[in-house]
C-alpha cells in the first residue's frame, strides 16, 4: 500500500487526518441552534416576497389582473412576466443550455410554475396579496407520460423555442453499438429488463430562499442564497441581469441541507433581485415545502431497457441500455456541459465488459424542470441502478449466486487505471476485498442457510447484494465545464505571525463539516492543529472563484487545493527555516509540524516560529517576500472513483407485504480517510436516503398533471423507525493522482443502497417466480406484485 502521511507523521498515530475521529468543529453552533441560516437574515426595512404558482400543468395565459393586490395596503409591488419581459429579464438560461421563464409569460408549462411575484411589508400580507391576483388560463391539453410526449400528435409543450415541432430535447449515445451487437449476438445468455428509476426529489430541510440587498447608490448587489456554488452563481447573475460581477456579493450561510437540490439557479432567487432593485429595500423570499416540493429541482425519472449478455457459465460480455429522460418542461438538468446525460456513462459499472452502448433520448413534459444530481454525481445513481439490477437479473437467469457472478466478473486490481468501454478512466481500485468483507461482517453464507429455512416455512426472506464504482470530483477542465465555466477550485491558506491560519475555500458545505474537514487537511499537511485553522467558505467576497460543492467534488477537487496550498506554504517556510537555523536547505528535514537539523535532534523550528519569522523584522533568507500566505487555483487530473459492496438484508410481511429492512451492510473505499466519523455520518446519511428510494419515496401525477407529492404527506421521507441500524467497513485504495489519495464519500451509500434493496425485495419474492418490481416497493407495489398484477407503467 502506498503510504500518503507526510514525512514526519510515519510513527504519529495522532496524526490528523485518518486515525483520531475529530468532532466536528461546526457542531458547537448547530448543536445550541446558533446555526445562521438564510431565513435568519434580517435587515432593516427588510420586505417580503411570495410566488403565486400556476395551478394547472399546461395553459395559455389569457389575462393576468393585479390591480386588487396592488390595492392591498402593506403591498409595495407586484410583478408579472409581462413586466420582466419589458426589462429582458422575464426568461433564464438553465444550467443545460436551455432556458427557463422566471415567470410565465406565453403559457405555464408545469403545475406550480412561477406566475406572478408581489413584495409586501410582510410575510402574511404578501401571501394574502397573491389570493387577489386574478389570472385567466385557457386549459391546454397536458404532456405527462415521457412516451406520449414523443408521439407525433402530442401538443408541443416548447412553442416558445423557435421551429420547435415536437417534444424531442436530445440523443445522446455512448460507447460501441455494433461491437456491443456482435458481443450480444455470440452471448450463450441474454436478459433484458425494463427498468424506471422514478422521479423523486432531494428534499432538503431547509427550503430554497434569498435575501436581497441591493444598494441603489453603491451599484452592490448582496444576495444570501441557499445554493451549493456561490461563485458559479454570481457569474451567472452577472452574465444574466447584466450586473458588473464585482458589484454582486453571494453569501451562502449555513445550509440546511443541499443534497443536489441548491445547485440550479431557481426563478425566486431572481425575483428576490428583481423585487429589491424594484423597491429599493431588501427583499427575502422562503418558499414553503409545497413549493420546494412542486417546483424546485427533481431528481431520476429515467426509464429505462437494460439488456446484458453473458456466456452460459456467468461471463459477462456486454451490456446495452436505451433510457427515456423526462426532463420536464425546460431542460434544467444539472451536469457538466458536454455531458447531456451526466456521467450516465458508467452504466458499465464494476465490470470487465467486451462492449457496452447506451442511448439517451430526453424529452420535455409538463412537469417540474430539474433532473438536479440528487445525492448522484450527474446520473450515476440511475446507472448503477441499471447494471446491478440486470447483473441480479442475469444471475438468476444462470441460477447463480449474485455474489459469485459479480467476484467472477469485478475488475481485477491490475488492471487500474481501467478504461472502460464508454471511455471513463477509473483511476484505482481493489474491489474483491471490498466485497469479501461486505460477505464476512454480513455472514453471507450463513445467511443464505437461514434464507433456505425460512423459505421452507413460508418466510419471506430477501439478500440483496450491489457493487458499485463511482465517478466524483468534476473535474478536468479539458473535459468539463457548467455553461463555459472550467470546474476547477481555489484555495487560499494565509498563516498569521502568530501561527494560526485562515483557509478560504471555493466550495461551500451543506452539513458535510468542511469547516473540520478541510482544517484537518491543513494539519496534516502543516502541522497547524486543526483548532488553529479556521476554514471560511460561502461567501464570494471572501473566497477565490470556485465551482462549488456537489458530485462529490469537494474532496477531490477542493480537498486537493488545500493540500498542495499548505505545501506551498511549508517550501516557503523551509527557506526561511534555512535562515533561522542557518544550515542549508537540503539538511532539513520535516517532522510533526517542525523543521529539524538532519542528524541535530535538538535544532529545530516549528512552523509557529517559521510563522512569526515571516511576519517579523530582520532579514529573510535572499530573494524571498515577507509574510506566510498562498493562494492556489486546483485543476484535477481525473475524477475519482471511489468503490463500494452493500449487502441488505429484507423480510417481507406476507400478509401485507411490507418490507422491512432488517440488516444493511456498507463497506466503503473512499480512498485515504480524513475523518471517520463524518464518513460514516455521510453514509448513514445517504444509505437512509436510499432506504427512502427504494421504498417510500416518488414524486408522482395524476394525467392532469397535478403533482401527488407535494407534502411530507405524501411524500414519503424515512425516519429512524424505517431504517436498521447500519453496519459498516471500510478498505483504503488510495486515489493515484490525488495529493493525499482521496477520493469522495458524500453519495456512495444513495448510489450503492437503492440496487441493494430492491435486488433483496426482489430475491424474497422468488417463489412467486418475480423478477423485478419498480420502485417505490410500497406495500401496495408488492402485494400487487405477490397477486401476479401487472406494475404501474
Ligand atoms: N470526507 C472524508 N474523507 C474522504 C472523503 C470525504 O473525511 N476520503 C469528508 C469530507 O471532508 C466532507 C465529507 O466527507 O466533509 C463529504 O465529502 P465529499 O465526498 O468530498 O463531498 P462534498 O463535495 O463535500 O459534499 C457533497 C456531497 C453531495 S454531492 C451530496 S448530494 C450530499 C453529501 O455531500 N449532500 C449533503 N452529503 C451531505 N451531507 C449533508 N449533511 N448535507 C448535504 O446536503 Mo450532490 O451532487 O449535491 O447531489
Amino acid at each position: 500500500a502506498v503510504d500518503f502521511r507526510p514525512p514526519g507523521f510515519e510513527n504519529n498515530d495522532q496524526k490528523p487526518i485518518g486515525y483520531g475521529r475529530m468532532l466536528r468543529k461546526e457542531d458547537a453552533r448547530f448543536i445550541r441552534g446558533k446555526g445562521r441560516y438564510v431565513d435568519d437574515v434580517r435587515l432593516p426595512g427588510m420586505l417580503h416576497l411570495a410566488i403565486l404558482r400556476s395551478p394547472l400543468a399546461h395553459a395559455r395565459i389569457v389575462r393576468i389582473d393585479t390591480s386588487a393586490a396592488e390595492a392591498h395596503p402593506k403591498v409595495k409591488a407586484v410583478v408579472t412576466g409581462a413586466m420582466l419581459a419589458e426589462r429582458g429579464l422575464a426568461w433564464m438560461p438553465t444550467l443545460a443550455g436551455d432556458v427557463q421563464a422566471v415567470l410565465a409569460t406565453d403559457k405555464v408549462r408545469f403545475q406550480g410554475q412561477e406566475v406572478a411575484f408581489v413584495v409586501a411589508e410582510d410575510r402574511y400580507a404578501a401571501r394574502d396579496a397573491l389570493e387577489l391576483i386574478d389570472v385567466e388560463y385557457e386549459p391546454l391539453d397536458p404532456v405527462i407520460d415521457v412516451r406520449r410526449a414523443l408521439a407525433p400528435d402530442a401538443p408541443v409543450i416548447r412553442t416558445d423555442l423557435e421551429g420547435k415541432t415536437d417534444n424531442h430535447i436530445f440523443d445522446w449515445e455512448t460507447g460501441d453499438a455494433e461491437e456491443t451487437e456482435r458481443a450480444f449476438a455470440s452471448a450463450d445468455v441474454v436478459v433484458s429488463q425494463d427498468i424506471v428509476y422514478p422521479r423523486v426529489h432531494p428534499a432538503p430541510l431547509e427550503t430554497c430562499g434569498a435575501v436581497a440587498d441591493y444598494d441603489r447608490v453603491s451599484g452592490k448587489l448582496t444576495l444570501w442564497s441557499t445554493t451549493q456554488a456561490p461563485h458559479a452563481h454570481r457569474t451567472l447573475y452577472a452574465l444574466v441581469a447584466g450586473l458588473p460581477e464585482h458589484k454582486i456579493r453571494v453569501i451562502a450561510p449555513d445550509i440546511g441541507g443541499g443534497f443536489g437540490g441548491k445547485v440550479p439557479i431557481y426563478p425566486g432567487y431572481v425575483c428576490a433581485i428583481v423585487g429589491s432593485m424594484l423597491t429599493g429595500r431588501p427583499v427575502k423570499w422562503v418558499e414553503d415545502r409545497s413549493e420546494n416540493l412542486i417546483s424546485t429541482g427533481f431528481a431520476r425519472d429515467y426509464i429505462m431497457r437494460g439488456e446484458i449478455a453473458a456466456t452460459r457459465d456467468g461471463k459477462i460480455l456486454a451490456i446495452r441500455t436505451h433510457v427515456l429522460a423526462d426532463h420536464g418542461a425546460f431542460n434544467a438538468q444539472a451536469a457538466p456541459s458536454k455531458y447531456p446525460a451526466g456521467f450516465f456513462g458508467v452504466f458499465t459499472g464494476s465490470y470487465d465488459l467486451q462492449a457496452a452502448y447506451a442511448k439517451v433520448t430526453a424529452v420535455y413534459t409538463n412537469k417540474a424542470p430539474g433532473g438536479v444530481a440528487y445525492a448522484c454525481s450527474f446520473r450515476i445513481t440511475e446507472a448503477v441502478y441499471l447494471v446491478e439490477r440486470i447483473v441480479d437479473r442475469l444471475a438468476d437467469e444462470l441460477g447463480m449466486d449474485p455474489v459469485e457472478l459479480r467476484l467472477k466478473n469485478l475488475l481485477k486490481p491490475e488492471q487500474f487505471p481501467y478504461k472502460t468501454k464508454t471511455g471513463w478512466v477509473y483511476d484505482s481500485g481493489n474491489y474483491e476485498p471490498t466485497l469479501r468483507k461486505a460477505m464476512e461482517i454480513a455472514g453471507y453464507h450463513e445467511l443464505r442457510k437461514e434464507q433456505a429455512e425460512r423459505r421452507a416455512r413460508g418466510e419471506l426472506m430477501g439478500i440483496g447484494v450491489s457493487f458499485f464504482t463511482e465517478a466524483v470530483g468534476a473535474g478536468p477542465r479539458k473535459h468539463m465545464d457548467i455553461l463555459g465555466l472550467g470546474m476547477n477550485d481555489g484555495c487560499e491558506l494565509r498563516v498569521h505571525p502568530t501561527g494560526k491560519a485562515v483557509l478560504r475555500l471555493s466550495v461551500q458545505t451543506q452539513g458535510q463539516g468542511h469547516e473540520t474537514t478541510f482544517a484537518q487537511i491543513v494539519a496534516e499537511e502543516l502541522g497547524i492543529p486543526p483548532d488553529d485553522i479556521e476554514v471560511v467558505h460561502g461567501d464570494t467576497d471572501q473566497t477565490p472563484f470556485g465551482l462549488g460543492t456537489y458530485g462529490s467534488r469537494s474532496t477531490p477537487v477542493s480537498g486537493a487545493a488545500a493540500a498542495l496550498v499548505a505545501r506551498r506554504i511549508r517550501d516557503k517556510a523551509k527557506i526561511i527555516a534555512s535562515g533561522m537555523l542557518e544550515v542549508s536547505v537540503a539538511d532539513l528535514e520535516w517532522r510533526k509540524g517542525a523543521f529539524h537539523v538532519k542528524g541535530d535532534p535538538t535544532r529545530a523550528v516549528t512552523i509557529q516560529d517559521i510563522a512569526m519569522r515571516a511576519h517579523g523584522a530582520g532579514d529573510l533568507p535572499e530573494g524571498l517576500e515577507g509574510g506566510l500566505d498562498a493562494q492556489i487555483c486546483y485543476n484535477p487530473e481525473n475524477l475519482t472513483y471511489p468503490h463500494g459492496a452493500y449487502i441488505c438484508v429484507v423480510d417481507i410481511d406476507p400478509g401485507t407485504a411490507k418490507v422491512k429492512v432488517r440488516r444493511f451492510v456498507a463497506v466503503d473505499d473512499c480512498g485515504t480517510r480524513i475523518n471517520p466519523m463524518i464518513i460514516e455520518g455521510q453514509v448513514h446519511g445517504g444509505l437512509a436516503d436510499g432506504v427512502g428510494m427504494a421504498l417510500m419515496e416518488m414524486i408522482a401525477f395524476d394525467e392532469d398533471g397535478n403533482c401527488l407529492g407535494a407534502s411530507f404527506m405524501d411524500y414519503l421521507l424515512p425516519t429512524a423507525l424505517e431504517v436498521p441500524d447500519w453496519e459498516t467497513g471500510y478498505t483504503v485504495t488510495p486515489s493515484p493522482h490525488h495529493p493525499i489519495g482521496a477520493k469522495g464519500i458524500g453519495e456512495s451509500a444513495t448510489v450503492g443502497s437503492p440496487p441493494a434493496i430492491v435486488n433483496a425485495v426482489v430475491d424474497a419474492l422468488k417463489p412467486f417466480g418475480i423478477r423485478h418490481v419498480d420502485m417505490p416497493l410500497t406495500p401496495s407495489r408488492v402485494w400487487e406484485a405477490m397477486q401476479g398484477r401487472p406494475q404501474p407503467p
